[in-house]
């Protein structure tokens, strides 16, 4: 079950947790046309600071923009009240969930003067994949289920619907006993996790799948990032299931998920069934960073 915190930021208005409600003819729980962001929060030596809070409120306008939906509010309120949200909850960890729905209005599929309307909720969020998949890694399970073509959903944005293809791995994943699902795009090379970007890494190159059916994850281009300064040699190229199966390293990429190591794909171990040595830098970079205790990388956190 969620953790709860206290209060809820509705449409420019705190309200309690229990009454953040909605009525049951709101336009995007019938057809699923809202879009979302998940960021965190982490505490750090100079207190509690977002990770990179500006690319994830870029990221959801540009999901506003696809699906031409229009919030009567600018990022920069978004951001600050984002920001409120965290405080007046007293958290100083946690994960925040901005979401722009289609109110209550109007019905059918047209959604003609529905109502924009924009929540952020708070709460203690830990490891999305358990502390023992951080520490010792996850089963990963190729799913049955496809990823979104591109023409058929608009991938660049995190929109509510989209995620019942998750879903449908997710929950087929941990029915055959993973604990996750790894998605392949419809020409059939890897595309990515129900919520995450993945990477693996071979002979010291670290590769991850192109931006197509895949989300811009911020978690992935921060990856990106680091290995770069680091002078890891990354591709963004395709690759197929197999070529996961022989890598040397394989983990996760996503806020919830942070960064998770991969130790088995479809019942194959993946290199030594422990994190390799380019996860574990990783892995240690990325915590060090989000904790504030990386300088060169401080303008990724906004401190609250
Ligand atoms: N792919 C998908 C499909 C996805 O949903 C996420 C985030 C990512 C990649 C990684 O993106 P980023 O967080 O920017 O690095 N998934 C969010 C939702 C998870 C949930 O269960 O809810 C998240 O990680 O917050």
């Amino acid at each position: 079950m969620i953790k709860e915190s206290k209060k809820i930021w509705m449409n420019g208005k705190f309200v309690d947790w229990h009454q953040a409600n909605v009525h049951i003819l709101t336009h995007t729980l019938h057809y699923g046309l809202g879009v979302f962001e998940g960021i965190r929060c982490y505490k750090t030596q100079k207190g509690s600071a977002v990770f990179r809070l500006k690319e994830h409120v870029n990221r959801l306008f540009n999901s506003c923009h696809i699906m031409q939906i229009t919030p009567e509010f600018q990022p920069d309120k978004i951001s600050r009240a984002i920001i409120e949200s965290i405080k007046i909850n007293r958290l100083d960890e946690c994960y925040i969930r901005p979401l722009v729905y289609l109110g209550y209005g109007v019905m059918g599929i047209y959604p003609k003067d529905s109502p924009v309307k924009v929540a952020i909720a708070v709460w203690p969020w830990g490891a999305y994949l358990g502390e023992e998949g951080i520490k010792n890694g996850i089963r990963l399970k190729i799913s049955s289920f496809t990823r979104h073509h591109v023409n058929v959903s608009m991938t660049k944005s995190k929109t509510c619907g989209d995620y019942v293809n998750s879903i449908l791995a997710k929950r087929e994943a941990v029915f055959c006993g993973y604990d996750e699902a790894l998605l392949l795009d419809t020409a059939g090379y890897v595309a990515e996790g129900s919520g995450q970007n993945i990477f693996i890494v071979r002979n010291g190159v670290l590769k991850t799948t192109p931006l197509t059916s895949v989300l811009e994850g911020i978690t992935r281009n921060s990856v990106i990032a680091m290995a770069q300064r680091e002078k890891i040699p990354v591709k963004e190229v395709n690759f197929s299931r197999d070529e996961v199966y022989i890598a040397d390293e394989v983990f996760l990429t996503g806020t919830a998920a942070e960064i998770t190591h991969v130790r088995e794909v479809d019942g194959r171990i993946i290199g030594k069934g422990k994190p390799g040595p380019v996860t574990k830098k990783l892995q240690d970079l990325f915590f060090n960073i989000v904790k504030g205790r990386n300088k060169s990388y401080k303008s990724w956190l906004t401190y609250i």
